[in-house]
């Protein structure tokens, strides 16, 4: 039995028929595909999407932006679903080179389509082509692949056969997910073949939940029970495994503090009495502190990100060493841990059968009560600051988390704010904070609040989102628009970069071109440049306004609860108003030699804190 289809009708049906399965529940894989058409796939693609309506086609303004917005759909679901992104040849197609590279290093899955040159070649060089003198067989999609998990090249309609196995399999593996690329070239993409029947046969793939290695198990009891100041590092992985009760369950009955990456922040909520909150460059003091002087760290679904270890200086005890609980045997493997290469929720749920019996003792008990009675205060402190107008940014973070609801999302993904959000988010729900910190793309925050929405309809989201950042990509709010995904997006104006800003003046560098000013005599000192974001915002179709005050913030976010549109509120922040770091450090090299005496003074402080980092062996 064949079925005679064009490869990219062919193609679109196969992804129709995915589904996964994890714990007994299943669901469609491919929540539908964006794209922007072109004379790459719009006689192929295109031309199949037509043909299939049931796989919903949905029309972005950027083709990076898509990537974005079906990375965080992924996210979202815990990568049990993702969409499908489909481009043109050429600057359609590598302008998703960047969304690629933020999916691959959050390991979030997404399937990327780029059209492709012609296979057959007579008709060379076609419109966007890249010319090689050396070879033939190359093209801009070759810059797919060291950001790819798996890429290939669909020279023939039959190549799919085996192609797509390989591209789900890697998709739906918690290990090895990231960006997959199909990349199809323009005629092949309308050659038909005869299909066997079975490739269009629905088709279930199971999310594995693999159990660790017993012998590294029982070495990593052991380690816990001999250990007096263990500290849990919780990542990203434990969300995606939905492992927060299991943790919450182990935290309590051990007394083994939780601290938590920006992937794994919300794992435990903020009020769960062993939660020391954010680690890291951008941590709370507690958590910090518990690092610093810990004897075993529990890395659970963690890449050990610099921001995690400080550089490799967060962990000074002589005596540490680490247990690393991860799917990917690379990221257990590293700081030379005990290697439980296991599903988290398997491995926590173990774990805590194995640790029967065993608690820190009661001093590490108190210690970390007060930590935590320490740091509510401070963020009771930070919320309400009532500095400005304009006021503080950490101000405009307590107003959103006070108004946004248990359920709601919050996401964010550069500048100022993922530190601070880090620190003085109060997260209730293990989806709840969404933070794109592992490429910590400018652009990505309304692409991304759009995948959130796509995925949970039943949630407000919030974007919160800078001035810099805005100005890079704020062009998805037409889509959310256009498909009735309504956003609350928050846009924090300081006029520039508060983030390089404050490390520009770290460095020693003053804040050297880092703020939206006009130029005047030579540099960018003059005024700030009057940019209208709210009526940018509007013309765009949104409801947007301005609000100076907390009290004008707080009123705009609840009418905005009330629009059935993407809404916009533009709060004007003091750039110097900024939350500090605590007892924690970030390597970023100052010059070595240099005429300026600032950056002298720094290039010596930066030496004297460089002698902490550490190897472990
Ligand atoms: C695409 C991209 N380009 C550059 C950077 C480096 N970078 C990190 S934060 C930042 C400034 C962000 O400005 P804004 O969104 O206004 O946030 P603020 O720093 O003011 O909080 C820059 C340029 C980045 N993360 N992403
Ligand atoms: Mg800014």
């Amino acid at each position: 039995m064949t079925q005679r289809l064009t490869m990219a009708q062919a193609l679109i049906r196969f992804l129709i028929e995915q589904y996964v399965e994890r714990d007994g529940v299943e669901r469609r894989f491919f929540g539908g595909c964006f794209g922007i058409f072109g004379h790459g796939n719009v006689a192929g693609v295109g031309q199949a999407l037509l043909e299939y309506p049931e796989f919903r086609y949905y029309l972005c303004r950027n083709e990076q932006a898509m990537v974005h917005t079906a990375a965080a759909y992924a996210k979202m679901t815990n990568r049990l679903g993702t969409l499908v992104c489909v481009t043109s040849i050429g600057p359609g197609a590598t302008n998703m080179v960047t969304g690629a590279a933020a999916a691959t290093i959050n390991r979030l899955p997404v399937l990327l389509l780029p059209g492709d040159i012609f296979a057959r070649r007579n008709v060379a060089p076609v419109l966007q082509q890249l010319e090689s003198p050396a070879t033939q067989d190359i093209s801009v999609n070759d810059c797919f692949k060291p950001v790819s998990r798996y890429w290939d090249r669909i020279y023939r309609p039959e190549q799919i056969l085996t192609a797509l196995p390989e591209a789900m399999r890697v998709l739906t593996s918690p290990a090895d997910t990231g960006a997959v690329t199909l990349a199809l070239p323009q005629d092949v993409q309308a050659e038909a073949y005869d299909y066997p029947a079975e490739l269009f046969e629905k088709r279930v793939w199971r999310l594995q939940r693999p159990r660790g290695d017993a012998a590294s198990f029982r070495r990593a009891v052991e380690w816990i029970r001999s250990s007096r100041r263990p500290l849990i590092i919780a990542g990203g992985g434990v969300i995606y495994s939905e492992a927060s009760a299991e943790l919450g369950r182990l935290a309590a009955q051990t007394g083994i503090p939780v601290a938590e990456t920006q992937a794994g922040k919300g794992s435990l909520g903020y009020d769960h009495p062993r939660q020391l909150g954010a680690v890291g460059v951008t941590g709370t003091p507690g958590a910090n502190i518990a690092a610093r002087e810990a004897d075993l760290v529990i890395g659970i679904g963690t890449r050990y990100s610099d921001f995690t270890t400080a550089s490799k200086t967060a962990f000074q005890n002589p005596a540490v060493r680490f247990v690393n609980i991860n799917v990917a045997e690379f990221d257990a493997f590293k700081h030379s841990a005990v290697p439980v290469i296991a599903d988290a929720r398997v491995a926590l749920a173990e774990l805590a059968m194995a640790l029967e019996g065993y608690q820190v003792d009661a001093e590490y008990g108190a210690r970390i009560d007060q930590f935590r009675v320490q740091w509510e205060q401070e963020v009771d402190r930070i919320h309400n600051l009532r500095h400005g107008p304009p006021i503080s940014q950490g101000e405009v973070i307590g107003v959103v988390n006070k108004v946004s609801g248990p359920r709601d999302v919050m996401v964010c993904a550069a500048g100022s704010m993922p530190g601070d959000l880090h620190k003085l988010w109060r997260a209730r729900d293990p989806k709840g904070y969404h933070l794109e910190y592992g490429y910590s793309t400018m652009g990505y925050e309304i692409a991304g609040g759009l995948g959130i929405k796509m995925a949970d309809p039943s949630r407000e989201v919030y974007v919160m989102v800078g001035d810099g950042s805005y100005l890079m990509m704020a062009q998805e709010i037409v889509t959310s628009i256009a498909e009735g995904y309504k956003l609350n997006i928050v846009i924090v104006d300081n006029h520039g970069f508060s983030s390089i800003g404050g490390l520009s003046r770290w460095c020693g560098s003053g804040g050297f071109g880092t703020e939206y000013r006009y130029r005047r005599e030579g540099s960018l000192a003059g005024e700030v440049l009057p940019v209208d974001l709210a009526a940018n915002a509007r013309s765009l179709g949104a409801c947007a306004v301005r609000a100076t005050t907390r009290e004008q913030l707080e009123e705009a976010l609840e009418a905005a609860r009330g629009h059935d549109r993407t809404s916009v509120v533009v709060v004007e922040t003091d750039i110097n108003a900024r939350v500090g770091g605590y007892e924690s450090w970030w390597d970023v090299p100052v010059a070595e030699v240099s005429q300026l005496e600032p950056v002298r003074a720094a290039r010596k402080a930066y030496e004297a804190d460089r002698t902490r980092e550490r190897t472990f062996f």
